[in-house]
């Protein structure tokens, strides 16, 4: 099942500034970064806290590197701020299927490489409240 949040994804205009933000009004301390071609984004993980299932809880900040990526498409819409919030789990597929199988429609057939190694799918944010959603299996 989902067992923590594992990250909270945020829109930005320009990583850097971006993360000097949260590192000098917060202390949060960039973990990761790196390029997601495949999701269109430069992206940095900003480690917020353990959790009690051995995985951490992260701000992930987004900066598009494409104009049709979906970020570059939310921050036209709407500007920079909260863009999606992501669940772990130990299973991605099998959670996927059994959300699935409630009736949210899930975007990906199969799981796609987020974060790190980690594997990802994102639930539609019309069958969520409006809340884009992720679900994470971290590769440890
Ligand atoms: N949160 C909430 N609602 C959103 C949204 C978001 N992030 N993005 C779009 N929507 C809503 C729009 O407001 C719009 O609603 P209305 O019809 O009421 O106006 C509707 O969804 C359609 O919006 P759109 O701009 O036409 O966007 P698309 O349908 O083309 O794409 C989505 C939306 C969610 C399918 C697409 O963004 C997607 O596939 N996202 C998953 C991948 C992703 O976001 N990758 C980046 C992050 C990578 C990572 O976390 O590692
Ligand atoms: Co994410």
């Amino acid at each position: 099942g989902l067992s923590r949040l594992d990250h909270v994804g945020i829109a930005c205009h320009d990583l850097d500034a971006s993360i000097e933000f949260y590192r000098s009004t917060y202390g949060f301390e960039v973990e990761h970064e790196e390029v997601n071609e495949e999701q269109g984004v430069r992206e940095a993980m900003l480690r917020i806290n353990g959790t009690d299932d051995g995985g951490a809880t992260y701000l992930q900040l987004l900066e598009p590197t494409r104009e049709d990526s979906p970020v570059a498409k939310f921050l036209a819409r709407n500007g920079e701020g909260v863009h999606h919030i992501a669940f772990g789990t130990g299973d991605v597929a099998a959670s996927a299927n059994g959300i699935g199988e409630r009736g949210v429609r899930v975007l990906d057939a199969e799981p796609r490489t987020g974060t790190a190694g980690s594997q990802i799918v994102f639930l539609h944010p019309k069958d969520c409240g409006g809340v884009l959603t992720e679900l994470v299996q971290s590769t440890h």
